[in-house]
Parts: C-alpha cells; sequence; structure tokens
C-alpha cells in the first residue's frame, strides 16, 4: 500500500493552495487501508511516499522505484495499492518493473463497490463505473502512444484499429447497461416490495470507512452477544440475523463505507450500493469519535444520506448514532461527549466496540427505537383456523399464547409498524374481531 504525497503545494490556477489538514498523509494511509481491508486483502506492509516530481512513466522516480521493488521480492507480496491516480504507461511499467500486480485509488474502490453490490441496480452501476473507467484508460494509452510516435509513421496501424475495436465494444455494453438501468429505475418499487419478504425489521449500518462499522456488526452479531447464524449467513456475510434483548429479531446489514474525496466517476456506483439503506427500518450511523475530523466526516454521512433521500432530522426517529472508540479517549473527554450526548434529542450512544463497552446500552436503544412505532394486538384464534396461526408465527412477534378450553387460541402479538395495515386487513378478512 503506497500512498504519494506531493512535497510542492499544488497549484490551482492562480492560487496556491495548500494541502488541507483534513486528508493528512497518515488519515489518508489509514482510510487507504481500511479499503484493502475491505475486500480481505491482507496489508503487508503500508507506506507514505514522499515524492518531489510525478515522473509521467513511473509516477515514482526511479530510486523509489528500485526500493519498493525490493520490498515486493522480500515480502513476496502480490499486489500493490497506489492511493492516487495511476496512468495505464504508469501501470504497466511498474508492473513490469515489481512483477506484481498495480491497482490505483479508482481501481480499489471499483473493487469493493463490484463486491459489496446486492440490488441489480448496484450491480449495473458499478459496471458502468468499471468501463468507463476502462475506456478512459483505452484513450489515454492511445493518446500517449501517439505522442511517443512523434506523429507519423510506421507504428501506426493494427494497435490504433485494435483500441478502437475495443473502444466501440465497450461502448456498445456501456450503451445497454445504460438501457438496463431505465428499466431498472422503472420496475424500482416493484422490487423493493419483493425483497421486503424479510419478515423482521433491517437495520443499516453507515458510517466512514474505518469508524469501526464491521467491528461493531461482528460485535453484534459475534458469539458474546446474540449469536444467531441464519439464512443470511450463508447467503451474504455482511447480513445477519440477530436476536435483541427483547426477543425481537432484526436484520443487521453492514455497508460500504463513506470515502474521501470519492472519483467523480464513482458517484452513481456508490449511491447504487446503498439502496438497501434506503430501504432500512432503522439507520445505525458509526462515528469515530475519536478521529479529528469526525465532525465533518458526519455532514459528509448525513448530505448523502439526505441526497438519498433519507431524512436525517432526529425527530424522524430513523438515525441513531453510535459514538464509536471511546476507549480511545481520556476521561475528561468521554464525560464531556456524554453531557453532549445527553443534550441531544435522541441521544448517540457511546461505545467502543472493541472492548465491548456500551453494548447493552446500544442494544436497548435499538429495541426502544424499533418499538416505538409497533402495536401489540390481543388476539382470540379459533381452533379451526391452523393455518391463520402459523401466518400470524411467521408475520408478527408472538408474545404470549394461551389454549382455551373450547379449543381456541388466546394469543398476544406485537405487530411491526411497517406491516400494521396489511397485518389487521388480514386478520380482519379471516373474521376476526380486531
Ligand atoms: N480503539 C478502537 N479501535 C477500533 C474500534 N472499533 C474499530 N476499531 C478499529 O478501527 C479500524 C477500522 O475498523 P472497521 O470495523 O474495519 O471499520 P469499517 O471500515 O467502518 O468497517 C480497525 O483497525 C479496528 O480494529 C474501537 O472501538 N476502538
Ligand atoms: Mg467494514
Amino acid at each position: 500500500m503506497l500512498v504519494p504525497v506531493w512535497k510542492r503545494q499544488v497549484r490551482v490556477g492562480e492560487k496556491t493552495k495548500p494541502f488541507p489538514q483534513i486528508h493528512t498523509p497518515e488519515n489518508r494511509l489509514a482510510e487507504a487501508v481500511g479499503l484493502a481491508k475491505a475486500i480481505d486483502l491482507d496489508v503487508i506492509d503500508a507506506t507514505i511516499v514522499p515524492l518531489s516530481e510525478p515522473r509521467p512513466s513511473t509516477l515514482l522516480g526511479s530510486g523509489k522505484v528500485d526500493e519498493v521493488g525490493q520490498r515486493v521480492s522480500e515480502l513476496d507480496i502480490g499486489l500493490v495499492v497506489i492511493d492516487h491516480i495511476v496512468t495505464p504507461v504508469q501501470q504497466r511499467n511498474l508492473e513490469k518493473a515489481w512483477n506484481t500486480k498495480v491497482v490505483d485509488r479508482t481501481g480499489l474502490i471499483l473493487e469493493i463497490f463490484g463486491a459489496r453490490a446486492r440490488t441489480r441496480e448496484g450491480v449495473l452501476q458499478v459496471e458502468l463505473a468499471h468501463l468507463t473507467y476502462q475506456k478512459g484508460r483505452l484513450v489515454r494509452a492511445w493518446t500517449h502512444l501517439e505522442r511517443q510516435r512523434g506523429g507519423g509513421g510506421f507504428l501506426g496501424g493494427p494497435g490504433e484499429a485494435q483500441i478502437e475495436l475495443d473502444r466501440r465494444m465497450l461502448q456498445d455494453r456501456i450503451d445497454a447497461i445504460k438501457r438496463d438501468l431505465k428499466d431498472v429505475a422503472k420496475t424500482r418499487s416493484l422490487h423493493r416490495k419483493g425483497r421486503r419478504k424479510v419478515p423482521y425489521p433491517i437495520v443499516a449500518i453507515v458510517g466512514y470507512t474505518n469508524a469501526g462499522k464491521s467491528t461493531l456488526f461482528n460485535k453484534i452479531t459475534g458469539a458474546g452477544v446474540v449469536a444467531m447464524d441464519q439464512v443470511f449467513a450463508t447467503l451474504d456475510p455482511t447480513m445477519r440475523e440477530v436476536k435483541l434483548p427483547s426477543a425481537r429479531r432484526i436484520i443487521l446489514s453492514d455497508t460500504v463505507g463513506f470515502i474521501s474525496d470519492l472519483p467523480t466517476m464513482l458517484v452513481a456506483a456508490f449511491r447504487a450500493t446503498l439502496e438497501e439503506v434506503v430501504e432500512a427500518d432503522l439507520i445505525l450511523h458509526v462515528r469515530d469519535i475519536a478521529h479529528e475530523e469526525t465532525e465533518a466526516q458526519a455532514s459528509d454521512v448525513e448530505k448523502v444520506l439526505g441526497d438519498l433521500g433519507i431524512d436525517t432530522l432526529p425527530v424522524d426517529n430513523h438515525i441513531l448514532e453510535v459514538w464509536n472508540k471511546i476507549d480511545l479517549l481520556s476521561h475528561e473527554r468521554r464525560g464531556e461527549l456524554q453531557h453532549e450526548s445527553r443534550r441531544n434529542a435522541r441521544p448517540p450512544v457511546l461505545v467502543s466496540a472493541a472492548t465491548g463497552e456500551g453494548m447493552a446500552p446500544l442494544l436497548d436503544s435499538l429495541d426502544a427505537q424499533l418499538s416505538t412505532a409497533d402495536e401489540v394486538l390481543d388476539l382470540i384464534v379459533p381452533g379451526s383456523q391452523g393455518a391463520l396461526l402459523n401466518w400470524l408465527h411467521e408475520n408478527c412477534e408472538v408474545l404470549a399464547r394461551e389454549a382455551r378450553k373450547d379449543g381456541s387460541i388466546e394469543l398476544r402479538v406485537r405487530v411491526p409498524s411497517e406491516k400494521k395495515a396489511s397485518i389487521i386487513g388480514q386478520l380482519r378478512k379471516a373474521g376476526l374481531k380486531v
């Protein structure tokens, strides 16, 4: 993992713009490592590389190229990620020099989105971004070669024709995907209803890369707390069924993290991978509260959620903030935050996903948040209605059940708010008084 950092300041137009403190090299490195881990890459070495002048052929200076090459062969490294734009020519030259695969920032993020896309729209958006990326690289490689040729002569021809052909094939595929995306948008609401087969509320974990989403996900779903493997564990490692202290079941979903300076080309793909968040009953916004940029990160996240049409106002009861990594704070700072959290309309929960501190209050908070809109119904189901009984068990949380002398069953059930209308309708249709 290499994070190139230019020693000189960047020139933007007339003004000289210093690197904003908000993206210190250390922060960038930590984020890049976090991204690599998101697709289970084993990060063996991570380095900040100070540079004075980007080289068109290799990006890094020749001394640096040799130095990295040595590390690559010593540590037997199979992939070098460079957290920077790497041109196709640079990529090819570095791969040759190091005898290993090289991927740049955009390539890495595309891999993550590809691994995480769940909905049809997500898959299509990621493929679209991937093709657009490849197409851009073909063009750039070509113009570069042409420049090398100095305009004239015998080197042209087949290569050029091949590139033109590849380009056209990519463009055809891009056009086809765009058509498919239009169809997907049309059928999206139907699709959503179809996916709603899960009888439990969905709780989605969002937050910046490195905020601790996966650690929290594992803590909550892990053996120590409320283990439930189930259907989802096998289908998708980032969605799991969890039983809360009240016996309420939820589906907990870990999502792709927010990324600083997301390349524009990837914005649509990123949004599409968040599609499931739109459907969630509750969103856990995990924040690294010990991070110096925590406020800026939080407003970034809220802005994207807002753009997705998710109401981020506290009155909406849709988002619960989790202030993570409190183990890294001083006593004093913790006290301050505790004080601050209590002043909130919906108090954030302070936790350490790493040590497990605060897990019990967090689960209680989840429970409370999800139960506010529920309704508890007392029902008497005639003994002849076995099918209805089964249906109730599948669609509601049965809190109590008692057989009566006349053969009927007395039930107390909790009906999730989002299914209240349809369940009551079904019961009335079956002739029950509700
Ligand atoms: N000190 C501390 N580190 C944590 C905590 N939670 C997560 N981490 C660390 O933060 C890094 C990122 O965590 P991860 O769960 O992968 O973040 P994600 O990108 O949001 O999924 C890892 O090195 C974790 O070990 C915490 O509560 N305290
Ligand atoms: Mg993660």
